[in-house]
């Protein structure tokens, strides 16, 4: 068993939270990108809700794991409606800078409690978060190339659509390698 301090606890049970929030954030984009018949940008979405759901489990299971009941939180409603694509990865980036920092921030405590298994336990999610921030950046640098408006939606989406392939692919051999 680990011991996790109360502070800790308390940083790991918010965390759940931001989890959970981008988890429903993303289905919640999902969702209107399927409105706007943007199958490409939906698939995109779906999975990205399911890997924040896997993030905030993860988080689950390494408090069960040190002898703590994590504490399942409430979580806000996110935006129903965009003005459009782009603005929709824009928010999406800036989510995820948001939940960036509070790893960091997160990190920082975990150093400062003198916490190695939670520092080490945080590492992974330092990582997904450099890699995703990165994948949202290639999107919106696209969108800028592609343009806004008419057919370039249609454009987009296929974009997105590859670039989820990708991600998918390279998680794959990701998975395999450490297999
Ligand atoms: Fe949990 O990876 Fe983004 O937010």
């Amino acid at each position: 068993m680990i011991d996790l301090t109360e502070k800790i606890q308390e940083a790991l049970n918010r965390q759940i939270g931001y989890e959970a929030y981008a988890s429903s954030f993303y289905l919640a984009l999902a969702y209107w990108c399927d409105d706007q018949a943007l199958e490409g940008c939906k698939k995109f979405f779906l999975r990205q809700s399911d890997e924040e759901r896997m993030h905030m489990l993860k988080i689950y299971e390494y408090m069960s794991e040190s002898g703590v009941q994590p504490v399942t939180p409430e979580i806000a409603r996110p935006p129903f409606s965009y003005d459009s694509i782009k603005d929709a990865f824009q928010r999406v980036f800036e989510q995820e800078r948001k939940v960036t920092m509070a790893i960091h921030e997160l990190l920082k405590l975990a150093i400062s409690e003198g916490d190695y298994n939670t520092q080490h336990f945080l590492q992974w999610y330092v990582d997904e978060q450099r890699e995703e921030e990165a994948v949202i950046r290639m999107i919106l640098d696209r969108i800028k190339v592609i343009g806004e408006g008419g057919q370039s939606l249609y454009y987009i989406d296929k974009e997105v659509d590859k670039i989820n392939m990708q991600v998918i692919a390279a998680e794959a051999a990701e998975s395999k390698d450490q297999a």
